[in-house]
């Protein structure tokens, strides 16, 4: 009888959430570490159909054909500790004196060196595509080797996300040398009847048939030739070709490609690009080569790498042209490439050593979330950002009507039902992709499954459900909750004013430290669910409709960083991502004018009135900071920037008296004040 129920219910629940999910994604909040807002619907509008994102994504970390270099193998710390192995190419902390042998990584992802093949990390990097709305990765065959073993094992994550109900990214080959031979390894491999790594569910269509992008002439009379929809592989350098399907671009714009039918089709966004090939990265980062184009440039300007580096400027340019194409496809550069391999340099310098591709924080195009360079998961937020203004994005659900909870049952009509990923505690035994190391995280406990937020007129209630029964409560880490009472990223810690710590400690981010404060939090567990009581006067008063963002935690490891939710216990949501608690449809307004308050508030101008000048203070750094001087008539009469300054004076000499507005425009953030001229 008991299982009967349960069987029902789970087979309504899935019904529901089925129908649910068709009607309405789940959409997340989030700013990243310079304060960037992703935007929501109110900027980007509905989801639009014939929109497709493709990722250029890699298998080969600490495969037997790249080998990683033996004793030191991260090129940002060589060369930080010993400059001087640049002029000289057999210096012992290369970890191997033989050139052409062994590969570099550019730096540290947040999951470290990995390998290829470790089951952790990419189920890790499907959660994140999944949720970026990533369509297709598009595995890199470009070296002729299909890396089966890792694919199985991606294509192993993705069909476990798949199986909660999700849609994550699906897979396509790059080939290119030897194309046909390595097209025909494809097919045998992976695509034929009876094929040893068979998965049809993570095959991306097109046309109607499998993808797969290639020298098309070379598929000619083979078994497989009619299997598959082709694209052409596209060199930067290669004169366009009709279905051409560009992995990076050396010329700016980026150019666009036509299929073979004359419809516009695809181009290119990347993170950095080296159009002096024959100098490739590394000469770019560490000999002096000025033809490249790292992550710092744009308005054709190298920018000051030293900081401007993890702002995404040359991302953003190549995003910001490509939007505006208005193609079916963009094929992003890419995720996860990581190392590349050290070859004796052909720039007329036998000391030197030549890396083609990837080579310093700056000089490097991985978005994956990294330890190194002070990019942290910047690019990876940004790419988010990116994805949703060319794809639209889903309103945000609004919360059911007033409910008292008082036991579990109460919960069964409260909607929205929030989902995490579930399997996303699994532990972490794999070798590293470099050195003798053994990668362990067991830090997963609780694994978040379905969370809910309720509400009357006393109350806040907020509901979690776990894969399996809760454990028992260890303190300080254990099933956390984190409120952004006013959805501003710039108040409180990381935006939470408020967190629950050990189930029923309430704390509010006060002066720079978390302090406790009175008031009664009730805690109710039961099996695998769980839900606590706030009452509202405990937070402040909430605004009413309420609009907060928030998010679940548990066992997290270091709670000054968000990048731990990224890879220890479990975060719901994950990543540096919140959940919307609204009730009522307006949001679009609220978060307008709480976005307008917020830049407003964040900028002094002295003095006022003034006279031939004006000093504009700011309270934080800004990335994108327009300025914009307009006269009573609407004309502009100045314009400037202020990126990556706390203040900035403007000379006035000359200018008619009179007032003047002044418009700042950062991002999605707008605002504007005025000024009289004496
Ligand atoms: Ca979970
Ligand atoms: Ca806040
Ligand atoms: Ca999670």
């Amino acid at each position: 009888m008991k299982n009967e129920l349960k069987i029902c219910a789970l087979f309504c629940l899935s019904a529901i959430l089925t129908l649910s999910h068709v009607a309405h994604g789940q959409v997340l909040a989030g700013t990243d570490d310079l304060g960037r807002i992703l935007p929501q619907n109110n900027t980007v509008g509905d989801p639009k159909s014939n929109k497709t994102v493709a990722l250029f994504y890699f298998l080969w970390q600490g495969n037997s054909t790249s080998p990683t270099s033996q004793t030191y193998w991260d090129l940002t710390k060589i060369t930080a500790t010993h400059p001087e192995v640049l002029n000289d190419p057999g210096n012992q902390y290369w970890g191997t004196t033989a050139q052409s042998s062994a590969y570099y990584f550019w730096g540290e992802s947040i999951y470290n060196y990995y390998k290829g093949e470790d089951y952790w990390v990419q189920l890790k990097n499907m959660q994140l595509l999944t949720d970026a709305g990533v369509d297709l990765l598009v595995l890199d065959a470009t070296n002729a080797i299909d890396y089966n073993i890792q694919a199985e094992v991606l294509m192993d994550a993705m069909d476990a996300i798949r199986a909660q109900g999700k849609n994550p990214p699906k897979i396509a080959f790059y080939t290119n040398s030897s194309s046909g031979a390595t097209m025909q390894a494809c097919y045998n491999d992976f695509y034929k009847s009876g094929a040893p790594y068979y998965h049809p569910n993570c095959w991306y269509n097109l046309d109607g048939k499998p993808l797969i992008i290639g020298l098309t002439a070379e598929s000619a009379g083979k078994d497989y030739q009619n299997f598959f929809t082709y694209r052409e592989s596209q060199w930067p350098f290669e004169a366009k070709k009709a279905n051409g399907w560009p992995w990076i671009e050396f010329v700016r714009p980026p150019r666009v490609y036509y299929n073979a039918s004359g419809q516009k089709e695809i181009v290119n966004v990347s993170v950095a690009q080296h159009p002096n090939c024959g100098y490739g990265m590394g000469n770019a980062a560490f000999y002096g080569c000025t033809n490249n184009w790292g992550r710092s440039l744009r308005n054709g300007s190298p920018g000051n790498p030293s900081t401007d580096t993890p702002y995404g400027y040359n991302f953003q340019e190549h995003w910001d042209f490509a939007i505006a194409q208005n193609t079916p496809f963009i094929f992003v550069t890419g995720w996860n490439e990581w190392i590349a391999g050290r070859w004796p340099s052909n720039d007329g310098n036998n000391q030197h050593s030549l890396f083609v591709d990837l080579a310093s924080p700056e000089f490097s195009r991985d978005i994956e979330p990294t330890l190194t360079g002070n990019l942290k998961d910047n690019y990876y937020m940004q790419m988010v950002s990116n994805i949703r203004k060319y794809k639209g994005i889903d309103t945000t659900q609004i919360l059911s009507g007033s409910t008292t909870i008082t036991n579990f049952t109460d919960w069964a009509t409260v909607t929205p039902a929030y989902k995490d990923y579930t399997g996303d505690i699994q532990a972490r035994n794999h070798p590293a992709g470099a050195g003798n190391i053994i990668y362990t995280n067991t830090t997963g406990r609780n694994d978040f499954d379905t969370l809910k937020v309720a509400r009357d007129a006393n109350n806040i209630y907020f509901y979690a459900k776990t894969a399996a029964t809760i454990t028992a409560n260890s303190g300080s880490n254990w099933m956390r909750l984190y409120i952004d009472k006013d959805r501003n990223a710039t108040t409180g810690w990381k935006g939470y004013e408020y967190r629950v710590i050990g189930g029923n400690t309430l704390q509010q981010y006060t002066s720079g430290a978390w302090v406790g404060l009175p008031g009664s939090i009730t805690n109710n567990v039961s099996g695998n669910q769980m839900y606590l009581t706030i009452p509202r006067s405990s937070l402040g008063n909430l605004a009413n409709p309420l609009n907060f963002e928030f998010k679940w935690s548990d066992n997290m490891q270091d709670d000054t960083d968000p990048l731990d939710w990224y890879v220890n216990g479990d975060a719901a949501p994950g990543a540096r991502f919140n959940f919307i608690a609204s009730s009522n449809n307006s949001t679009m307004t609220n978060i307008s004018s709480a976005q307008e308050n917020k830049l407003a508030d964040q900028i002094k101008i002295f003095p006022n009135p003034a006279h031939e000048k004006v000093e504009i203070t700011f309270a934080n750094v800004f990335s994108d900071l327009s300025i914009k001087f307009m006269d009573v008539n609407g004309n502009t009469v100045k314009e400037i920037s202020a990126n990556g300054v706390k203040n900035i004076t403007v000379e006035l000499r000359g200018f008619a008296k009179g007032t003047y507005s002044i418009q700042f425009h950062s991002g999605e953030l707008t605002a504007s004040k005025t000024i009289v001229l004496q």
